[in-house]
């Protein structure tokens, strides 16, 4: 009985590792804190301000001077919701951000953990809409950054930064994004970065030739080979000037092969945010049988 017991359990915990397996490449749901039509988190002071999406480890963060950002209806994507930016003056800037290990700093969110090793970073991306009511220049578009402590000791900050995706480095001189449509953007090893903090001046000229946005990821993979990643952040701003009207959605990071990805989607009567992704779950429900096993074991 008890071998017969076991052999089905193990049955049962191979068939759900399998199932985590593909659950890993499903994106996790990131719901709104607010039911329909969702969030606007905004902050009229100079001081930047944010706010936490739930329990998901997103946070609204470093929005100032009026911009705000909610994940919301307005540009829906892969369901009924996707994280909306509003900017209106050169001064204001709005930020998604996941944070490894956040904590509340004067009602602004720093990370304070790890999510692995800059070096095990093969491919982040997501998707970005601008609205043709826009008026900021035409390159622009919501960016994703990785955020970094350039020597991997947390404990000291001053190295802290990141690099920054924009399309416009990446592509011939003249070109314009895309309006009132989804672009989709996969950042890997070749693609250009430019970097703020890091202990570097900003858009650091790491190869030398004189030019800040000509450094992929592998080069500054190379550059930095200590380097941690303390979060991923997608935002608007800062300097951007005129009006900005656009949203993102489906964030994504590749970390040791392993992907996690975002939807943002806005909650609905009758749900509560979501306090783990499935594949969290399962995978704590199969630690649970293999210890259970092992008392079998035992006993
Ligand atoms: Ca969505
Ligand atoms: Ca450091
Ligand atoms: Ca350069």
């Amino acid at each position: 009985m008890k071998t017969l017991l076991r052999k089905s359990l193990i049955a049962a915990a191979g068939a759900l590792l399998a199932a985590v397996g593909s659950l890993a490449a499903a994106a996790t749901i990131v719901t709104s804190n607010n039911l329909l039509p969702g969030d606007t988190f905004t902050n009229p002071s100079s001081v930047n301000q944010g706010q936490a999406v739930g329990s998901s480890g997103w946070y609204y963060n470093n929005v100032r001077n009026g911009a705000t950002v909610g994940i919301d209806q307005v540009f829906a994507r892969h369901g009924n919701g996707s994280a909306r930016f509003v900017g209106q003056d050169s001064a204001d800037k709005a930020d998604l951000e996941y944070l490894a290990h956040a904590i509340n700093l004067f009602g602004n969110f720093y990370a304070t953990g790890t999510l692995g090793s800059f070096s095990a970073l093969s491919s982040f991306g997501y998707e970005w809409y601008r609205s043709a009511a826009s008026t900021s220049a035409g390159h622009l578009h919501p960016v994703m950054r990785v955020l970094l402590d350039a020597d991997g000791n947390l404990a000291t900050t001053h190295d802290r930064g990141g690099l920054v995706y924009e399309r416009v480095y990446n592509e011939a001189a003249g070109w314009a994004a895309a309006t009132n449509s989804w672009v989709a953007e996969s950042i890997g090893a070749s693609t250009y970065l430019w970097s703020f903090g890091l202990g570097l001046p900003f858009a650091a000229d790491i190869n030398g030739n004189g030019y800040g946005y000509d450094a992929t990821l592998a080069d500054w993979q190379m550059y930095l080979p200590s380097a941690v990643i303390i979060g991923f952040s997608l935002g608007i701003g800062s300097g951007w000037g005129g009006d900005f009207l656009g949203a993102v959605d489906s964030a994504r990071w590749t970390i040791g092969g392993i992907t996690s990805a975002f939807n943002f989607e806005v909650r609905q009567a009758g749900t509560v945010p979501e306090p783990a992704s499935g594949a969290v779950l399962a995978a704590a429900w199969i630690a649970g049988i293999l210890v259970a096993k092992r008392r079998w074991r035992a006993a």
